[in-house]
């Protein structure tokens, strides 16, 4: 039997899209009566995560925290959208496998743009900050961002828009009989 609900994990730099892609991805299933729900690692840590930092241990706890809570929407039988930056190969797995174990569905979507490309937009001026010092420890300048070797999906932000990401994404979904 399929598992009835499925985490979408969206992983990647901080302004390459994932929050965007989070939003219409929820708009796109609200309008076909896919009931889903938006777990956004930046809100997260104004509330239940706001805890921790953005050491490496720090993320890790992060991660640990938002894959059960996602494990357990998808239980519940949503589609769960995860956008944290999870820029650790072994988080990620770890997230997998708790999903597995909840017998839930789990698509790690990359979202992939260059850092110079992200660093440019530097839509919140935290790049600018990371160069300076002011923030340390920023993923990308001055913590690694581990990139994906195996994700589900792969949708490039610097290439196509985000409309045409969604579509990418929900193709896929569809492909795999996930919605
Ligand atoms: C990375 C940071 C940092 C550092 C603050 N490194 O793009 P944003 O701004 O709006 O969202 C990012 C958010 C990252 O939280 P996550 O929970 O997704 O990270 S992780 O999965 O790595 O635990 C970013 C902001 O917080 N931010 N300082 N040093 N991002």
């Amino acid at each position: 039997t399929r598992p009835k609900g499925h985490v979408i994990w969206l992983t990647g730099l901080s302004g390459a899209g994932k929050s965007t892609l989070s939003k219409y991805l929820h708009e796109h299933f609200s309008q076909v009566g896919v009931p889903s729900y938006q777990l956004d690692g930046d809100l997260l840590r104004r509330g239940i995560n706001n805890d921790l930092g953005f050491t490496a241990n720090d993320r890790a706890e992060n991660i640990r925290r938002v894959s059960h809570i996602a494990a357990y929407m998808a239980d519940a039988g949503l589609v769960c959208i995860v956008s944290c930056i999870s820029p650790f190969s072994k988080n990620r797995k770890f997230a997998r496998q708790v999903c597995a174990d909840m017998g839930v569905g789990f698509v790690e979507v990359f979202v992939s743009a260059p850092l110079e490309v992200v660093e440019r937009r530097d839509v919140k001026g935290l790049y600018k900050k990371a160069r300076s010092g002011v923030i340390k420890e920023f993923t990308g300048i001055s913590s690694p961002y581990e990139v994906p070797e195996i994700p589900e999906m792969v949708v490039e932000t610097d290439v196509f828009n985000a409309e045409k990401c969604v579509e990418q994404i929900v193709s896929f979904l569809e492909s795999e009989k996930i919605i």
